[in-house]
């Protein structure tokens, strides 16, 4: 007959075949070889106490009943486990069709500015980034643009204090570039800018510019030609025209804006060229020498060119979008069509 030591190592045995049993069928076996009325592992136990030595009883008598106990315990537990998984059914239904992905999609700004960044950096521009909180003297005075000088009507006005403003062109950053760096440099420098424009389909009081700048010695307007000829062509298509036409901005002379070929009639005359077939796109000319003397580079020994365009413009102009405030607003709908 069994004692105490073999009824408890019993118990591990009986715990694991419940645990392992995969449905309700297994159980109800493992159950009846363990508990069955007649011939249960431990029913058989039960029924041998009587005759065990009566020293010995008392204590075999309580293991008995303590793994009859335990293993009745664990025989619940194991059924009401079986039947929470039938009832809620396998954990995944393979027959689902899939979710379909949210893919995002870059704003039609981001596409713009990084093509133009692409563009110009095949011809060896470097991107450079600046403040959008500036003072007056990289906003206004490096770029020859004194207190008093009738150019900065259109652009004082967002004042943060006294003689610091929100930047209104992305100049700012190419004078910290010059005034950090000595000749030559090759940089395009895009972001937000802010001015005091009205807004309407056709502006925003904050926008984005790609401005670029190259100094070197000997660089030439028919180098400022042929390097925006050149963007114009890879950014709207190889049938574009380009024109030139005399300008005035305080930090350039000569001064000019470029115009291409209407990308809508190609230079028949439409509404969207004001039936003149041309469009502007850019501001540009040769670096003024007072702007070089602000930033410490030698007038004499350096020349350069520099150039100024809306992206959100040419973006409009490229993607087909006829009012500015739609870049602005965020409206998935018209942002998922790009
Ligand atoms: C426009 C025209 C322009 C520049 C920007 C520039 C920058 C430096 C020196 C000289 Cl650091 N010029 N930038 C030059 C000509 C035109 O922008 O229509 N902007 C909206």
């Amino acid at each position: 007959m069994a004692g105490v030591a073999e009824v408890s190592a019993l118990r591990a045995e009986a715990l694991a075949r419940i645990d392992a049993a995969a449905d309700a069928q297994a159980l109800d076996a493992v159950r009846i070889e363990w508990l069955g009325r007649k011939a249960g592992r431990i029913t058989v136990l039960l029924k041998a106490i009587p005759s065990v030595p009566p020293g010995e009883r008392a204590a075999f008598g309580q293991a008995v009943n303590a793994l009859k106990a335990a293993v009745a315990e664990r025989l619940e537990a194991r059924k009401a486990a079986l039947e929470a998984v039938r009832q809620e059914g396998p954990a995944v239904d393979v027959t689902l069709p899939g979710r379909r992905l949210a893919l995002g999609k870059l704003h039609p700004i981001t596409r713009a500015t990084r093509e133009m960044i692409e563009i110009v950096g095949r011809l060896g521009f470097e991107v450079v980034e600046g403040p959008e909180v500036e003072d007056e003297w990289h906003n206004f005075v490096g770029l020859n643009i004194p207190p008093d000088h009738p150019a900065r009507d259109p652009l004082d006005n967002y004042y943060l204090k006294d003689q610091v403003l929100l930047r209104t062109q992305t100049s700012t950053v190419q004078v910290r570039i010059m005034e950090n760096r000595k000749p030559p440099v090759r940089v395009v420098a895009p972001g937000r800018v802010y001015r005091p424009d009205t807004v309407d389909a056709g502006h925003s009081n904050m926008f984005h510019q790609l401005e670029g700048l190259w100094v070197e010695q000997g660089v030439t307007f028919a180098d400022l030609k042929s390097v925006l000829s050149m963007f114009a062509r890879a950014f709207f298509g190889p049938a574009v025209r380009t024109r030139f036409q005399p300008s005035y901005f305080p930090f350039t002379e000569p001064s000019a804006e470029m115009y291409v070929s209407c990308l809508l009639c190609a230079g028949a005359g439409c509404p969207m060229c004001k039936r003149t077939g041309w469009i502007e796109i850019l501001g540009c000319g040769m670096v003024d020498p007072n702007v070089f003397e602000a930033v410490g580079y030698d007038p004499e020994a350096v020349t350069g060119f520099a150039f100024g365009m809306g992206i959100d413009r040419q973006a409009m102009l490229k993607y087909g979008i006829t009012d500015i405030r739609l870049l602005f607003e965020n409206n998935v709908r018209f942002l998922r069509q790009f």
